[in-house]
């Protein structure tokens, strides 16, 4: 019944795996809790950071549970305003977006112009089985996004599109593995002119390989090509395996590019990396994955993401890998509602799309919880309410500070609402929820699945 693609049995067990070692670690005082990797509740890989409208949407692909190759089948979206809480968005695209697709739903990038959300992705085509870029659109950037053209943008057996647009309106899609292919995209987005051309791969725009004649320079695959300050970038999979990610600079869209070293060196459990950087709330952000979940690996990854600086130069420094993340950007407001998928670190549960539209949270046993960060109290808050559904007896919302077992400000009772869809409201008293301060809501009952949370808000 509860049961969807989305659901796992592998992030299930990671869950369990999780909450032993989330239990120890409460027991400590004072621990700075990981952040890192961004969802817990699943695998995510090749992240893909949008910035629009005061949030960044996040592009991810979804690496099956147990996975022993790139087994991939859809995409996944979410999105945050503060760098740290992240709300799940569901998968608003997959292969069976691209009726022309076989499988291997790998690393893409969307983009906003004139409205529209573009997010180019590489799959095979069945007829040739063969990678092609295929590209979706949407009319928000949470999606549904359906297939812009109904055939494959281009193909040429290479995989990894990064797009952007340039000041002068011109945008630019990249692409490849081993090569590296470049086209100058129309304002349509959905077509080009001209051919698509090969972007020299020098050593000295691209780092010096040994060990592999085929592959003379450091260039492997998963470009993200962006421009600041009139600098164009080009931050790439280096090497193979272990990849590491390094980066080149150039005057121009098309070169000549200048190879400027490592950003992130080969760490993480995972022999491929993948990057995507931007500018939020006016600090600059790094997305990579790894294999830091349990049961994680180069087939099981997840998307993290660290803060850093440019150099005043225009370079960027060495980013490490790191379990605490981002620091937040932002306060969270409990004020106005807020989706129960809306997570800093979840222990135990899972999502689903709900019955009323968007997703909710599912999957809850007893001690599971969820985490957010730098809520916003203010003054105080008096109540709590909460979306709930429950096709068993119910249970309890604990509503915590400072941590899993931290200060109890509230406790809201659920029934039983004869259906994990069947959604009810409910709300209870809180007391001595003030200031800015982590969020805890643990969730306590019986055994077995207890109840399903859509939505929460605090009233002052
Ligand atoms: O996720 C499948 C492939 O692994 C991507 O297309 C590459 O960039 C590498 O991350």
């Amino acid at each position: 019944m509860k049961s969807t693609s989305l659901s796992a049995a592998a992030p299930r067990r990671a869950g369990a795996l999780l909450v032993a070692v989330l239990c120890a670690l409460a027991l400590l005082p004072a621990v700075a809790r990981a952040d890192n990797p961004i969802v817990q509740h699943m695998y995510t890989a090749d992240p893909a950071p949008l910035v629009h409208n005061g949030r960044v949407y996040l592009y991810t692909g979804h690496d099956e549970d147990g996975s022993t190759w790139f087994t991939m089948k859809e995409w996944r979206v979410w999105s945050s305003a503060d760098m740290v809480n992240w709300t799940d968005h569901g998968s608003p695209m997959s292969l069976a977006t691209f009726s022309w697709a076989s499988k291997d739903a790998w690393a893409g990038q969307a983009i906003h112009r004139n409205g529209k959300f573009y997010w180019y992705v590489p799959v095979v085509n069945r007829a040739t089985g063969r990678m092609a870029i295929g590209v979706g659109v949407a009319d928000s950037p949470t999606g549904p996004f359906r297939d812009a053209i109904g055939r494959p943008l281009v193909e040429n057996g290479e995989i990894d599109p990064t797009v952007f647009i340039d000041d002068s309106g011109q945008a630019h899609l990249y692409w490849g593995n081993p090569n590296l292919w470049h086209v100058r995209l129309n304002a349509d987005m959905i077509s080009f002119s001209g051919s698509p051309t090969q972007i020299p791969l020098t050593t000295a725009g691209f780092g010096a390989r040994t060990g592999d004649p085929n592959r003379p320079t450091l260039y492997e695959e998963g470009s993200w090509v962006y421009k600041r300050n009139g600098l164009y970038y080009n931050v790439f999979a280096a090497k193979c395996c272990s990849e590491f990610i390094a980066y080149s600079t150039a005057p121009g869209p098309t070169g000549p590019w200048t190879y400027r070293g490592t950003i992130m060196p080969t760490q993480g459990s995972s022999f491929t990396n993948h990057a995507g950087i931007v500018d939020f709330k006016g600090s600059s952000y790094f997305f990579y994955h790894n294999g830091a979940l349990p049961g994680g690996g180069g087939f099981t990854r997840s998307v993290a993401v660290e803060k850093f600086t440019y150099n005043a130069d225009g370079t960027i420094p060495t980013i490490n890998m790191t379990t605490s993340g981002a620091p937040r950007a932002d306060t969270l407001n409990p004020y106005v509602r807020q989706e129960a998928e809306t997570i800093a670190w979840g222990s135990g549960v899972e999502t689903e799309p709900s019955a009323e539209g968007g997703m909710n949270v599912g999957w809850i046993e007893n001690g599971d919880y969820i985490k957010l960060k730098g809520v916003a109290f203010g003054t105080g808050a008096r109540t709590f309410s909460a979306r709930v559904a429950s096709g068993a007896a119910g249970g309890t919302i604990e509503v915590r500070l400072g941590g899993p077992t931290g200060t109890v400000v509230g406790r809201c009772g659920v029934s039983g609402t004869g259906g994990w869809q069947n959604w009810t409201s409910v709300s209870c008293p809180i007391s001595g929820a003030t200031g800015t301060q982590d969020l805890y809501l643990r969730f306590s009952g019986g055994s077995g699945y207890l109840f399903n949370v859509n939505w929460w808000q605090f009233g002052a």
